[in-house]
């Protein structure tokens, strides 16, 4: 290899993750006020601090209404036509260092809510290339606020080696239940703290999941998939899930190349 790797880019490489500052602020907060408008327009309530609203959402919010409240917010948001470029520009600098500059991003971002105290809506742990996706992906894990231990979610870190080292030896032929594979990776994984105004990338083929939230407070997160437009897909292919957010001329020009008709 020719390119010298950014310090960054050397820790992505031997963990499978960074946590950076966001590098468009505007759009962090273009985000978050979004959300609490959207959370003030279900609940016609709400106060005028948006990360004290989110922080506390379960006061307003029951349990068995959770999903239907999620859903909502996150369609209102889908339907703001700046909205994914927003979320692509607050973590440009990091993709690109990660993934490259010639960029496919996942159609819909996905939304979490974790409650204190609630069971509905765990992962238990996973990696989500064990279900069809594709290793040549980066996933961009924003909070929308401060999240911490059990309010955050946890990660098994580790270089390509571990990696294979891990899938060798984890399932072991077998399909072990997801309480039997955390408890043989409990001990190495860690619980990430991405404070507001961060936001964390990780490699979706470690393990990593969460569990009910023991904090007082509750978790909003924003998850998204980004690769390089030309890296190889996993089920989740180009056109249907993804779709190209930053290519070059050489790119551009050769993506609508016919060869002539012969004969
Ligand atoms: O937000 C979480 O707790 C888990 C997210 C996750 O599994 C993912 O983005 O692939
Ligand atoms: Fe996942």
């Amino acid at each position: 290899m020719f390119a010298e790797l950014s310090p960054r880019a050397k820790e992505y490489v031997e963990t499978g993750k960074v946590v950076v500052p966001v590098s468009d602020r505007a759009s962090l907060d273009w985000i978050v006020s979004k959300v609490a408008g959207f959370v003030r327009e279900q609940l016609g309530a709400g106060g005028t601090d948006d990360l004290a609203l989110l922080n506390g959402v379960h006061r307003h919010v029951d349990g068995d209404r959770l999903n239907e409240f999620r859903l909502a917010i996150i369609e209102a948001l889908v339907r703001e036509p700046d909205f994914r470029r927003r979320y692509y520009l607050l973590a440009r600098e990091a993709i690109e260092e990660i993934a490259g500059t010639e960029l496919a991003m996942q159609k819909r971002v996905n939304l979490s809510i974790q409650m204190p105290d609630d069971a509905s809506s765990l992962l238990p742990v996973h990696a989500d290339t064990w279900s069809g996706d594709s290793p040549y992906e980066v996933v961009v894990w924003l909070p929308l606020v401060d999240c911490h231990g059990t309010k955050s979610m946890y990660f098994l870190p580790g270089d390509a080696g571990r990696l294979a080292e891990l899938n060798e030896s984890l399932f072991d032929g077998r399909s072990p239940s997801a309480d039997a594979l955390f408890g043989r990776i409990k001990d190495d994984v860690q619980w990430l703290e991405v404070r507001h105004g961060e936001v964390l990338l990780f490699d979706q083929s470690l393990p990593h999941g969460n569990v009910v939230n023991a904090t007082d407070e509750t978790r909003w997160s924003m998850n998204c998939r980004f690769k390089g437009v030309f890296t190889p897909y996993g089920d989740k292919k180009l056109g249907e899930f993804f779709e190209p957010v930053a290519l070059r001329p050489c790119s551009i020009r050769g993506m609508s190349y016919r060869l002539p008709r012969i004969g």
